[in-house]
C-alpha cells in the first residue's frame, strides 16, 4: 500500500502528464483557484485537480488557506494535486459539511480592546477555548491600552493568562506599545487573528508591518463584504517570517453545544481537578463534592475563569457575527434545579 494515510481528500496522482511535483502553502482559495506559495518562493495561481473532489468528503471544499499542497504542471496550467494531512483547522458548519476557514495555524492572536469597544473578558475565554479545541496556541493581546487611565486590572488579566502558560500582553497600535512583542510572537509562525471588529486587529498588524495591505475598519466595514472573491481567509506573508491571517468573525469560533466535559478539559487549569470530582459526569456547575468548585473556593482556579466556563456550558454568551451581542455580565443564568441531578456517584458500585 503506497497510499498515504490520513489524507483529508482524494488525490489524483498518476493522472497528470508528469512534470515535477512541487510543494507549497495555500495562501488563499476561491471557487476555482488556489493561490499557492511554492517552497522556492514563487507564488502561483493554481486550479484544482479533479481527483481532489470527493463527493463523500465531509468538507465543502478540498483545499483551504493554510493547507500544505503538492502541485503539478498540466497542459499549461498548474494544478493542486494533493493536500497533505492537516495538523488542525478552524471550520464552520455548512449544512452537513464542514467548511475549513484556515488550516495548519500555529497560533491564534486573540485581540481584545481595553476600551472602545468595551473590554470583554468572557469573550477572550471563549476564544481561548475555541483555539485550544482547534489545537492552536492562544496568544492574548489587550489592545488600545492608551485608552484607559488605570491599566492595573488589565495588567492583572495579562498576569492571569501568563500564569496559565499563555503568551499575553497589553498593546497599543497608536503608541506602539507591545508591537515589538507581537512581532516576535508572529515570527516564523502561521498566526490567525481573532476578536470582534473594532478592537484593532488590522491596526496592530499594520503597526507590526507597515504597508501590509489589510484595510482598517472604515473601508472594510463599508466595502469589504462581498468584494473579495476568496472564501475563508488570506494568509499574508510577514517580513519577519511567517504568515498572518485575519479571520472573518468570532462566530467562526463557535463552540456552542459542546458538552460540559469537552469544555472543561479546554480550561487547562481545571485539568488537575477534574478526575477528583465525586460524580463521574460532574459538569462542575452545581454538583456537590466537585473538585473544580473547591479549587475555585480555595483560589487555585480564578473565579473569573470559572465564571467564563459556566457561561459557556450554560450557553449564555454565544456572540453574534461580529461579537456585537453582550456575552457577559448582564445576563445572569437561572439557577439550575438542584434536584435535577441524576448523576451516579463515581465510587457507587451496583
Ligand atoms: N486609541 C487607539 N485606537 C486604536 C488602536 N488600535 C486601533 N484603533 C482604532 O480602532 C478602530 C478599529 O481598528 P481596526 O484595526 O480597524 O480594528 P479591527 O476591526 O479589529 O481590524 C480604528 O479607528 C483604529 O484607528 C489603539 O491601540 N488605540
Ligand atoms: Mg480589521
Ligand atoms: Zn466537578
Amino acid at each position: 500500500m503506497s497510499r498515504p494515510r490520513g489524507r483529508p481528500h482524494g488525490d489524483s496522482r498518476g493522472r497528470n502528464d508528469g512534470g515535477p511535483r512541487r510543494s507549497g502553502l495555500v495562501l488563499a482559495v476561491s471557487v476555482r483557484h488556489a493561490k499557492v506559495r511554492l517552497d522556492d518562493g514563487e507564488i502561483l495561481r493554481c486550479e484544482y485537480s479533479r481527483g481532489l473532489f470527493d463527493p463523500a468528503s465531509s468538507f465543502t471544499r478540498p483545499v483551504a488557506a493554510g493547507d500544505r499542497v503538492e502541485v503539478v504542471a498540466d497542459r499549461g496550467r498548474t494544478l493542486v494535486d494533493r493536500v497533505l494531512p492537516r495538523r488542525g483547522y478552524l471550520s464552520r458548519l455548512r449544512g452537513r459539511k464542514e467548511q475549513v476557514i484556515v488550516a495548519n495555524v500555529d497560533q491564534v492572536v486573540i485581540v481584545a480592546a481595553a476600551a472602545e469597544p468595551r473590554f470583554r473578558p468572557r469573550l477572550i475565554d471563549r476564544l481561548i477555548v475555541a483555539a485550544e479545541r482547534a489545537r492552536f496556541a492562544p496568544v492574548i493581546v489587550i489592545n488600545k491600552i492608551d485608552r484607559v487611565e488605570d491599566r492595573t486590572p488589565l495588567v492583572e488579566k495579562v498576569a492571569l493568562y501568563r500564569g496559565l502558560g499563555y503568551a499575553a500582553f497589553v498593546a497599543s497600535a497608536v503608541t506602539g506599545e507591545g508591537v515589538d512583542e507581537l512581532r516576535e510572537v508572529l515570527r516564523g509562525k502561521i498566526s490567525a487573528a481573532a476578536g470582534p471588529s473594532g478592537v484593532g486587529k488590522s491596526s496592530l498588524l499594520n503597526a507590526v508591518q507597515p504597508g501590509l495591505v489589510i484595510r482598517t475598519a472604515p473601508i472594510s466595514d463599508r466595502w469589504g463584504k462581498g468584494v473579495h472573491t476568496t472564501t475563508g481567509v488570506t494568509l499574508h506573508p510577514l517580513v519577519v517570517g511567517g504568515y498572518y491571517a485575519d479571520t472573518p468573525g468570532v462566530r467562526a469560533f463557535a463552540i456552542a453545544g459542546l458538552p460540559a466535559a469537552d469544555v472543561a478539559v479546554l480550561f487547562r487549569e481545571f485539568q488537575p481537578f477534574i478526575d477528583s470530582c465525586r460524580f463521574n459526569s460532574c459538569t462542575h456547575d452545581h454538583e456537590p463534592e466537585c473538585a473544580v468548585q473547591i479549587a475555585v473556593v480555595n483560589g487555585k482556579i480564578s473565579f473569573e475563569r470559572y465564571e467564563s466556563y459556566l457561561k459557556i456550558i450554560r450557553g449564555d454568551d454565544e456572540p453574534a457575527e461580529d461579537g456585537e451581542v453582550d456575552d457577559d455580565d448582564e445576563a445572569d443564568a437561572d439557577d439550575p434545579d438542584p434536584d435535577a441531578d441524576a448523576d451516579t456517584p463515581r465510587d457507587g458500585t451496583h
